[in-house]
């Protein structure tokens, strides 16, 4: 749909992969709405850490760090360091900037805020113009089912370093989420909404499991286009292929297409991928191919461009 003479786009956006894109974007255009999984949400120290939204929010006030893909640059870790002395345990890197940002965000929780208003609030204080929009208000938690037991994903990926054996990944609470209605209103309002290339299991799962996101989205179907975070048989990052195994998908761009055609008609491939076309194509979905791999910021901006000049946004 086109507004005026503005066309909206929507990014859902979850992981490291993901911030590249949203840049890539940005640099672009700031007529951009980013839907953020919560489903790595953590609570800590009786903080609530939000990964995906802050990941989103340092990157776009150029703050985040850029090596590690999470967390704020040059970040120091007194705090961390006190906990240590104190007997806590300190797998979960927060350094004392970052800090501030969980401890804010929780006090105005406690105050009755609710976490898209606290959103919106953070990024008017980091000068951020582009609208972050948490998938949801509702706790929804990524529950990873490991031979060890049932683990949040942030003790299984960080305090286990992803080790042992996924038996299967769930969405606690994503059955009974409600939608935030202004995520809803951007897929609904956008010219182009783009899946970014996150871990389609941990990332974008989460949010696909809410049911109004994933309606909206089947709606809007030949308005949407994925970017494939699989290149040849392996993730472009971090242990998208190990989850998709666990899940029994295909890890390859035809498994990504499996994964999103009910929601999306078109997908982006890496050129290393041409001989996989005619397989995605056979599940109506359109291929385009081009170089996926963001290693700095001008491939994040020409990746950005090429999606914008593809689909007339
Ligand atoms: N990832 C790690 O691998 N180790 C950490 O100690 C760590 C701390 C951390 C603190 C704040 C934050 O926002 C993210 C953090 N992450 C850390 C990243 C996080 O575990 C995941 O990469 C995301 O949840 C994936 O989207």
């Amino acid at each position: 749909m086109v507004l005026g003479d503005k066309k909206l786009i929507t990014i859902l956006a979850g992981g490291s992969g993901s911030v590249k894109l949203v840049r890539g974007l940005a640099t672009h255009r700031s007529d951009i709405n980013v839907i953020t999984n919560v489903g790595d949400n953590y609570w800590l120290y009786g903080m609530y850490i939000c990964p995906d939204i802050d990941t989103i929010t340092y990157g776009l006030s150029d703050l985040l760090d850029q090596d590690k893909g999470w967390g704020i640059k040059k970040d120091t870790f007194g705090f961390l360091r006190q906990m240590e002395i104190f007997g806590e345990e300190t797998w979960f890197r927060i350094g004392d900037r970052d800090t501030a940002t969980h401890l804010t965000r929780t006090n105005m929780l406690k105050n009755g805020k609710s976490l898209s208003d606290i959103t919106k609030w953070m990024s008017e204080k980091f000068a951020i113009e582009i609208k972050i929009l948490p998938i949801t208000d509702n706790s929804v938690e990524t529950r990873i089912i490991t031979d060890k037991g049932d683990l949040h994903l942030q003790e299984f990926w960080v305090k286990h370093r992803g080790m042992d054996e996924v038996k299967g990944i769930e969405y606690q609470g994503a059955d009974k989420a409600r939608p935030n209605p202004d995520a809803v209103s951007a897929i609904h309002d956008s010219s182009l909404i783009v899946i970014a290339p996150g871990n389609p299991l941990t990332s974008i799962g989460p949010m696909l499991a809410i049911k109004g996101i994933r309606k909206e989205l089947a709606k809007k179907k030949n308005k949407v286009v994925a970017v494939s975070p699989i290149i040849g048989n392996a993730a472009i990052s971090g242990p998208t292929g190990k989850y998709m195994e666990a899940a029994g998908i295909e890890v390859s761009a035809v498994g990504i297409a499996k994964m999103y055609a009910d929601v999306c008609s078109n997908l982006i491939i890496d050129t290393k991928d041409r001989k996989q076309i005619k397989q995605i194509e056979s599940l109506n979905i359109n291929v385009h191919d081009t170089k996926i791999k963001m290693t700095n910021k001008q491939a994040e901006d020409a990746l950005g461009a090429s999606i914008l000049k593809q689909f007339h946004a």
